[in-house]
């Protein structure tokens, strides 16, 4: 009932405004030099086109027409796009990588408090007795975590305790930045080796899981709790049994890496999720289902001028001889037809957003180089409204269950406001109507 009446306030916060505007706010964390500001530049300069103009604004001045260099403090980047006849007001959220030779818990409390302020907004506002018919939803909707792809093989210890952690406040989805830089081999090794870790060992909810209690954990269960009641096992046999336990879990890890997804788990959930799909034709299942085939996302960032920023102007088939990608083309079109003349002129002529190796050209926007565009249209279509209600119904309920029975037992219904304005979110762009 809440929700309804809250999304149906932020989704037209202006009456006059013909066009609905679903708010949608994401957040980009990770450590320290995994893709994130470049990743926030692609997707700008990716919709270019689609945003509507005089609606972009940035939380501080210049921020994405300068040189790249670390992010020393968070900003935002806001708009509106329409996107398939839909409007979004986008806000994307720049943070400072996570830097180990600093103290970790303090960069992580940093996060958190933004993101757990913006649930205080809406809560201070639900409590108002007149509330503020222009007030706009600024929850973090979806957090994409940069992934650290260091080792290759396995999730790293800080990485795991941030998600941990997040994941606990906001939609995770995990993605790998830099995806040039890791081979075909490399990825699907990576891949599976991370969706093992997220499902299977740590059982991270990030975005997508689903707890599933199976035959085996209940069995196992009550096993335990009938050996329990016949009385102490020896400590030998228990040391034993461990020992058996953590070479099944090996073994099983290494036929499930090798045979399947990489998960166990992720399995499940997916055939799971078919059922729905094949069942009742459900598209929120679809959608998913289809996320998780992709589990984590890979993106590629544009290469950048290193003095201006802006992307290198890059051709497509630019290493091909000109002849050869003609011919290539002629093999598909009529090749003495107008529209194959008028074509080849517009097509030699286009530039795309990627990065050039002196082998090959990688396309950020090129679905077979990397996901960007199906996160993109996640983003801004796809998962839209499912991150949004499950950001209220889930987080923000999670987050004013939790205050409201702390202050009933301080005795203490006091939100300070004075310290909420000088929060980092004061910073944050409303594009009102
Ligand atoms: N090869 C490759 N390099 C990339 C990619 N994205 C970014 N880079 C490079 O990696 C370096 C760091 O990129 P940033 O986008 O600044 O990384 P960041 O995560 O924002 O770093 P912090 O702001 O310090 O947290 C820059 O030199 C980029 O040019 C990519 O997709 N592929
Ligand atoms: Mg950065």
């Amino acid at each position: 009932m809440l929700y309804s009446a809250y999304s149906q306030k932020i989704s037209s916060p202006a009456r006059s405004r013909k066009e609905p505007v679903s708010y949608l706010n994401i957040m980009v964390v990770g450590q320290t030099g995994t893709g994130k500001t470049a990743f926030v530049r692609t997707l700008c300069e990716s919709l270019k086109h689609t945003i509507i103009q005089g609606t972009l604004k940035e939380s501080k001045p210049m921020v994405l027409k300068d040189a790249l260099r670390p992010t020393d403090d968070l900003y935002t980047v806001s708009m509106h796009v329409e996107e398939n006849g839909e409007r979004t007001s986008l806000t994307v959220v720049d943070t400072p990588g996570f830097d180990q030779s600093i103290d970790i818990e303090q960069q992580l409390r940093f996060v958190c408090t933004y993101i757990d302020h913006q649930y205080e907004r809406t809560l201070i506002e639900e409590t108002k007795l007149r509330r503020d018919a222009k007030a706009v939803d600024t929850h973090i909707h979806a957090c994409l975590y940069f992934l650290d792809t260091t080792s290759k093989t396995d999730l790293s210890d800080v990485d795991r305790y941030m998600l941990r952690v997040l994941s606990s406040r906001v939609n995770i989805i995990p993605v790998v930045g830099k995806a040039d830089t890791l081979t075909a081999v490399q990825r699907e090794t990576i891949r599976k080796a991370y969706r093992w870790n997220f499902f299977d060992t740590f059982h991270i909810p990030v975005y997508g899981y689903i707890e599933i209690e199976k035959e085996d954990d209940l069995e196992q269960e009550q096993q335990q709790q009938e050996q329990a009641s016949e009385g102490e096992e020896e400590e030998d046999d228990q040391d034993s049994q461990k020992e058996e336990g953590e070479e099944d879990h090996q073994e099983k890890k290494q036929q499930v890496i090798t045979n399947h997804s990489g998960s166990e788990v992720m399995d499940t959930i997916m055939s799971m999720l078919k059922e729905y799909v094949e069942e009742d034709n459900d598209e929120d299942a679809r959608a998913m289902y289809e996320y998780l085939e992709h589990f984590p996302l890979t993106l590629v960032g544009y290469e950048e001028d290193p003095e201006t920023g802006r992307p290198v102007a890059i051709m497509r088939d630019s290493l091909k001889p000109q002849k050869q990608a003609d011919k290539e083309e002629d093999h598909q079109q009529q090749p003495s037809s107008p529209h194959t003349q008028s074509r080849k002129k517009g097509r030699s002529n286009k530039t795309v957003l990627g990065r050039r190796y002196p082998w090959a050209v990688v396309e950020c926007c090129n679905p077979e180089h990397c996901d960007f565009e199906r996160l993109k249209s996640m983003i801004l279509s796809v998962h839209r409204d499912m991150f949004r209600i499950d950001t209220f119904e889930r987080f923000y309920e999670k987050y004013r269950t939790k205050q409201l029975m702390n202050r009933r037992f301080e005795g203490s219904p006091t939100i300070n406001k004075g310290k909420l304005t000088n929060h980092p979110s004061a910073t944050h762009t409303k594009v009102r109507a």
